[in-house]
């Protein structure tokens, strides 16, 4: 029996909690002491519990029922995210949901099985949904997964051509504290922004980001933010450079065309540790295309000055300089460019592979980007095997369902998409998370049948057939341990399910027995079972790299383990050994080198992805012919006060929002143009869709660029339009579903115009929070929501 202490650990992607209990029930989430800076994003948790979002029981679309009760095997799916529920027992609701995955089987093979899941989940190992719902799929005969990730898709997909492997996109990163203690300038494009750094996947024993900007500081090195917001760099002494969205690519070719004017490129790096040098310099001085990327060229592409950016170069080139690059910049059309540029203008400053010096990504996007990473891998769920090899890349999932059988570019294949029939969705939101969700709204409506697990009545709920509720991380054991963050958490269970909601795993559980593959999903474990053998696993692993863990139950009760592992010389920068000895260490790229040059992607033909990092002009930027009647670029970033669509109606995200919308920062001088002021709501729009927000005025923007984080949950208005006011300040109905090129695929919310007018008129109210309607067995479907 495991025993919870009396301060219980509760462990989430924002921190690591002790519960504070009064009778017995979670009354408080204090940070634990260890943590130096504690994230706010926890303050909903305990609210949410009994939320008037909470799924109360297991549901089923109205119409959906009422037609497998009649025979029928196909039903439309236009109704989804229109019609009532009805709520039925959990028996039924399994019973359905395994009737619907055995039919599908049987007629369409598991590959019309979409399991992709795409999602965040919560933290804990065991109960990761993501994991759940693949060993469950897999248990039954397989699925049609994704591959990537919304996050970084581009980066990862460049850089293996680039430097032959994903060194520095999530890992395997030149150390924080190298930087902290080594680096002279750092250039920070998309800044270094503390609301992102709040979060890690899997877990957070300590907020790093804040110390280790200081130590630079209290070093005197210059910090510099490119980015069109300026507080995406807090804190004192930061230099501000604003630039226009999405044309990072065109700024690096000034620095890189300044810094070969000026005499100061390191041809030696260049000549032992590049391939395609030539080529590449041939376009930047405009030999190749008759164009010079002179620092007056990309002045008035970027909109920073021509003298900035020489003495941006000047001060690259004459220290220690690291050049860090927020993921954002490669969730854009033609995301794969500033990618290949950084690499670019860090080796022609030469400066990879020497003490805090080069080039790395993400390293604000999550906490523990740039630690090391733990010498050993705690396991996950295992996962069995996946007999089907069908995949899509993830962004491109509406196009999936809208274009079976049709054919498609991924880096250098040329793919089709599967025809789906059933979706499976556990521990993500694609409601949430893709872009333009009217489009993903139609394609939504193609498949059978949709079977959600999730806690709470959000859009991808609502837009489901059968829905299963949940526990949350509160209501259950786990353990949490990010292999990048240094710790390792237990997660107490400290309040009974609400309303009888069932843990992912059991709600598996009872599929798999439905469908004949109960003991190969459970392997003979519950809860405890599974808890004590994976932790096991990572012991003896853990052991073996010379870490001694606590035994599980001392584990258990302790709740909490910080790891210090010494540093590992050969780690200390990226691409260290490949500078001290590019022979014997060679990348695996083609040349073995750095490829500034790719034969390879220049065999694939993409015109969105040319074989030299090149200024692509997306279609959607402030220099666009669009942007004569969308004159606005939409910055749909990261909230800061929430993780995602996570907690949105509770806590931190609710209080920041104003007058129930989501808050929309712009110019006063924008606003000014537009007749609106402080605290005005405003529908911002362009040919894709439209939402209300509530305008904030901030000095602190790029001109020409409005900011809405990602996250409201999406409410659209009724009215069987396709393009229906979404209400609540969504940034995804605005967003385009484009790949940010044949190469990459990923997604490329970050190129998006807009324009913004005044609401005048009487305010709809705000519904997202609010459960849909419920009629009885055999209700009127067409009772609309
Ligand atoms: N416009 C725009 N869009 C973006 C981005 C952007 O920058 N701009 N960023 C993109 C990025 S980088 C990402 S990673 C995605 C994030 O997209 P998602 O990861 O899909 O977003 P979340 O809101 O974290 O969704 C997690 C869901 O899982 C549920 N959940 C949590 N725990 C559990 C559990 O234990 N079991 C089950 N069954 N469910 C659980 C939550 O309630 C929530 O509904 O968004 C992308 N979308
Ligand atoms: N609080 C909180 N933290 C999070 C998340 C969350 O939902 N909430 N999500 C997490 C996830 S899944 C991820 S992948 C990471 C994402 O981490 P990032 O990709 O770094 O996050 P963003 O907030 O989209 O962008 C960071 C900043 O880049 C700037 N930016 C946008 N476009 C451009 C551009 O074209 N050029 C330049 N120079 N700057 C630009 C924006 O001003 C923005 O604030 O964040 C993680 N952290
Ligand atoms: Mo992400």
């Amino acid at each position: 029996m495991l025993r919870t202490p009396a301060r219980p650990v509760l462990a989430t992607h924002w921190g690591t909690y002790r519960v504070a209990m009064a009778g017995g029930r979670p009354e408080a989430l204090h940070p634990v002491a260890e943590d130096p800076d504690p994230s706010i994003l926890a303050g909903g948790m305990i609210e949410a519990l009994e939320a008037p979002a909470r799924i109360r029981r297991p549901a089923i679309r109205a119409s959906f029922l009422a037609a497998r009760e009649a025979g029928q095997v196909r039903t439309t799916g236009a109704g989804r995210g229109h019609e009532p529920f009805v709520e039925v027992g959990w028996d039924e609701a399994l019973d359905l949901a395994a009737a619907e995955i055995a039919r599908v089987r049987r007629d369409h093979g598991n590959r019309a099985i979409y399991g992709g899941s795409y999602g965040w989940a919560s933290a804990g190992r065991f109960h990761h949904a993501l994991s759940q719902v693949h060993r469950f799929l897999n248990a039954v005969g397989g699925c049609t997964r994704s591959v990537q990730n919304y996050s970084f898709a581009a980066a990862d997909t460049i850089l293996p051509h680039v430097t032959g492997d994903t060194k520095g996109v999530v890992t395997g990163h030149t150390p924080w504290r190298r930087i902290a203690e080594e680096t002279e300038v750092l250039v920070m494009f998309g800044g270094a922004p503390w609301k992102n750094a709040q979060v890690s996947s899997g877990g957070i024993g300590r907020h790093i980001l804040g110390r280790n900007l200081d130590r630079l500081r209290a070093r005197g090195a210059r910090l510099i933010s490119v980015s069109p917001i300026r507080d995406d760099t807090a804190g004192a002494g930061v230099e501000w450079i604003p630039i226009r969205p999405n044309t990072d690519t065109a700024l690096m070719l000034g620095l890189a065309h300044e810094v070969l004017a000026t005499g100061r490129a390191d041809r030696a790096f260049l000549d032992r540790h590049t391939h395609g040098w030539p080529v590449l310099e041939a376009y930047v001085t405009g030999q190749s295309d008759g164009t010079a990327k002179s620092a007056d060229w990309a002045a008035a592409i970027t909109g920073v000055p021509a003298q900035t950016i020489r003495a941006l170069a000047a001060a690259l080139a004459q220290s220690r300089s690291f050049l860090m690059v927020a993921w954002a910049l490669q969730r854009a059309e033609g995301g794969e460019q500033p990618c290949w540029m950084a690499v670019a203008l860090a080796a022609m400053l030469g400066q990879i592979g020497l003490p805090g010096g080069g080039f790395g990504f993400g390293y604000a996007s999550a906490n523990g980007v740039g630690n090391q990473a733990l010498p050993f891998a705690f396991p996950p769920l295992p996962q069995l095997h996946n007999p089907v090899t069908e995949t899509i890349p993830v962004a491109r999932i509406a196009d999936a369902l809208l274009h079976p059988g049709e054919g498609y570019d991924f880096n250098g294949e040329r793919r089709t998409y599967p025809d789906l029939r059933l979706i499976y969705w556990a521990g993500g939101n694609p409601f949430h998370h893709h872009q333009d969700l009217n489009r993903l709204r139609a394609a939504w409506q193609r498949p059978e049948a949709v079977i959600v697990q999730d806690s709470w009545w959000n859009p991808l709920v609502r837009h489901a057939d059968i829905v299963l509720p949940v526990t949350t991380p509160l209501e259950r054991n786990d353990i949490a341990v990010s292999p990048a963050d240094h710790f390792l958490a237990a997660s107490h269970k400290v309040a009974e399910p609400a309303f009888g909601a069932r843990d992912d795993h059991a709600v598996f559980a009872a599929l798999a027995a439905r469908l004949g593959a109960g003991a190969v999903f459970t392997d003979g474990r519950d809860t405890e079972g599974w808890l004590r053998h994976l932790y096991g696993t990572g012991r003896q692993r853990a052991a073996a790299a010379g870490i001694e863990l606590p035994d599980f139950d001392a584990f258990w009760e302790q709740g909490l383990v910080i790891l210090d592992p010494p540093e590992r010389e050969h780690e200390r920068d990226l691409l260290q050994a490949f500078r001290a000895d590019p022979e014997g260490a060679r990348l695996r790229t083609p040349s073995g080198r750095i490829e500034l040059h790719s034969e390879v992607i220049a065999g694939f033909g993409y015109d969105d992805c040319p074989p030299h990092p090149t200024w692509l002009p997306p279609r959607e930027w402030l220099g666009a012919d669009l942007a004569a009647r969308f004159p606005l670029h939409l910055v749909s970033n990261q909230p800061r006060t929430r993780l995602h669509s996570q907690y949105d109606h509770v806590g931190p995200s609710r209080g920041g929002k104003r007058r129930g919308r989501e808050v929309m920062r712009m110019t006063p001088a924008d606003a000014a143009q537009r007749g609106l002021a402080e605290g005005d709501v405003a529908r911002v729009w362009n040919d894709r869709g439209a939402c209300l927000a509530a305008v904030a005025l901030d000095e602190g923007l790029m001109p020409g660029v409005v900011q809405l984080p990602t996250g409201a949950w999406f409410d659209p208005s009724e009215g069987g339009a396709d393009r229906p006011l979404e209400r609540h300040g969504n940034p995804n109905v605005l967003t385009a579903d484009r790949g940010t090129s044949r190469l990459a695929q990923g997604p490329s919310a970050h190129s998006c115009l807009v324009e913004v007018t005044r609401h005048d008129g009487p305010l709809p109210p705000v519904r997202a929070f609010e459960p849909p309607p419920f009629v009885p067995r055999g209700g009127d479907p067409r009772d609309r929501i």
